[in-house]
């Protein structure tokens, strides 16, 4: 083990802890490594994580599309105690950074914990045990359950007539189909959101003819990226402050920049979006093509795309840009309004993921028999990201209303864990058994979440996925620093903290 996190919290805490909490985590994805590692510092012994597929990696490892990069700079796309001098540009590559987490699984011996190919079909808390029924029907017990299960995990087909006929090779771009060579032929793509941006810069100089099917244009924020040499990579190797520096760096830069255009920095969303439009206009001539891809909404308002080589791409010979709705799609093609067959040998769906479903389908029974199908049948809500009423002891990580789509997702993470562990250290100390955030508290905050929305760039007129089915805003719609806050020290008073022998409620 690469740190012996063990160790050090271990001999910290072993005085007071009591007893030993058998803990589940859900997901082996960035927040279930973090978690894990974060759970085993404060002295926890007994730790599984359940991954249903077989590798690490979450939505790093799931994604393989052609062009797939992390629009956020890696250096600050590394957990805080783990940087990775390895990257070879300032906006890494998708294959680097599941390597990355690979690499972390395995140094910090996170790897020994995990259990995969281990899908939990439900879970049901009676008494302060949750019991985890597996997809093999085998039953596991904890006192502790972590929900590290992601947020953009469900691949969202679209509902467009015909699409079961297609003739060619179809496929989600989160399960790309890498035994079909598309160079030289005709490829379309569905969708303009981040995914697809990627992929048609990258894949527009392989084919023979690329069609992007847009139904709304997005604003494309120029991406600066560097190419760190061999040299620069080798010194931060041997000075690994050289990497934190870069970290707390970039984590400045974002926070002063996308957060700020969400809350409504009007110098922010100013700059923001004079850079959008300079993309845009230097970089697309023909002004018909220009203005099919200039949006009619404000720079933010959906999430924002920070690419390069799109407008390059899809202003080259071989690319068109289709405008017209998509009337159905036939074996040989996609039927456009205006009468057109788009023929294609692969259609690409670049269509986005069903972002509200959290640990969904799995099913979760809490107190009194209550479903969470139940409690979120008007939409997902939680207190502060982590915790729902009537489900004790159980802690979400990128939970409802998390601050996701403009900020580094680890940073997030890693405020979120630090809160759970201190609610995990009171059960370790013996002074409650069951944590649960009541009910009025996590109603009183979600009404000021909601708001607070009101005031966002998010509510300047587009549809974006942001919006959960029910039409609410499923985001964190305050700044970064509100939430580091939040996330600073649980408030006791917010929750329920039983005593179960006693049968009394205890302040800790
Ligand atoms: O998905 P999206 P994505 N007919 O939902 C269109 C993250 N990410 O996979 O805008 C026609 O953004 C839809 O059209 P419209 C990032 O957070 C991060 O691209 O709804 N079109 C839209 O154009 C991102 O936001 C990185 O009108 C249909 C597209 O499909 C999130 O993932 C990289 C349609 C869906 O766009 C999701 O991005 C990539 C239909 N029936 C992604 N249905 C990083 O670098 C949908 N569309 C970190």
């Amino acid at each position: 083990m690469k740190v012996d996190a063990n160790k050090g919290n271990a001999e910290r805490e072993t005085t007071l802890i009591k007893r030993q909490p058998r803990v589940v985590i859900v997901g082996a994805g960035m927040s279930g490594i973090l978690s894990a590692i974060k759970v085993r510092e404060i002295g926890c012994t007994d730790i599984t994580v359940l991954e249903k597929a077989d590798k690490v990696g979450g939505t790093w490892r799931d994604n393989t599309y052609p062009g797939l990069s992390c629009d956020v700079p890696a250096h600050m796309y590394t957990y805080t105690f783990e940087g990775n001098p390895d990257y070879s540009k300032r906006f890494a590559k998708g294959k680097e950074i599941c390597e990355y987490f690979e690499r972390v699984t395995s140094e910090y011996d996170v790897d020994k914990m995990i259990r995969f190919n281990s899908e939990v079909k439900e879970a049901v808390y009676e008494q302060g045990c949750w019991s985890l029924k597996l997809q093999d029907g085998e039953m596991l017990k904890a006192d502790i359950l972590l929900c590290a299960t992601g947020v953009l995990h469900h691949p969202r087909w679209p509902k467009i007539e015909g699409l079961e006929n297609f003739e060619g090779n179809l496929w989600h771009t989160a399960r790309w189909d890498h035994s079909v060579d598309y160079s030289g032929k005709r490829v379309g793509i569905i969708g303009t959101g981040s995914t697809s941006v990627q992929i048609v810069a990258e894949i527009t100089r392989k084919v023979g003819k690329l069609s992007v099917f847009q139904r709304t244009a997005q604003w494309v924020y120029p991406l600066f990226d560097k190419l760190y040499s061999d040299k620069e990579k080798e010194k931060m190797r041997k000075d690994p402050t050289i990497g934190e520096k870069l970290h707390r760096r970039y984590t400045s830069f974002f926070n002063a920049f996308f957060p700020k255009l969400v809350t409504g920095n009007k110098l922010t969303q100013f700059l923001v979006s004079y850079l959008c439009k300079w993309n845009l206009e230097s970089k697309v001539k023909d002004p018909v093509l220009r203005e099919k891809l200039r949006p009619n909404y404000q720079a933010g308002c959906k999430r924002l795309i920070i690419a390069n080589g799109f407008y390059e791409a899809i202003t080259s010979e071989n690319a068109e840009l289709v405008t017209e709705e998509i009337e159905r799609i036939e074996p040989n093609g996609v039927r456009t309004s205006d009468g057109n067959l788009h023929e294609l040998d692969v259609l690409i769906l670049a269509t986005g993921f069903h972002a509200h479903n959290f640990m969904r389908p799995m099913e979760m029974v809490g107190l009194g028999g209550q479903t969470l199908k139940n409690a979120w049948s008007k939409g997902a809500y939680a207190h502060k990201t982590l915790t729902v009423p009537g489900f004790p002891n159980m802690f979400m990580l990128t939970g409802p209303n998390s601050p996701i789509g403009n900020f580094s997702l680890i940073n997030i993470n890693e405020y979120q864990i630090s809160y759970i562990v201190q609610l995990i250290e009171l059960w370790m100390k013996g002074q409650v058994d069951e944590i649960e955030p009541k009910a009025d508290k996590t109603k009183e905050y979600n009404e000021d979440l909601q708001s607070a929305m009101l005031g966002t760039v998010w509510m300047t007129g587009c549809k974006s996925w942001y919006f959960d089915e029910f039409g609410r805003l499923a985001m964190w719609p305050w700044s970064m620093e509100k939430f580091w806050a939040e996330m600073a020290r649980p408030q006791t008073e917010d929750f329920h903290l039983r005593n179960l022998e006693k049968g009394v409620e205890k302040v800790a």
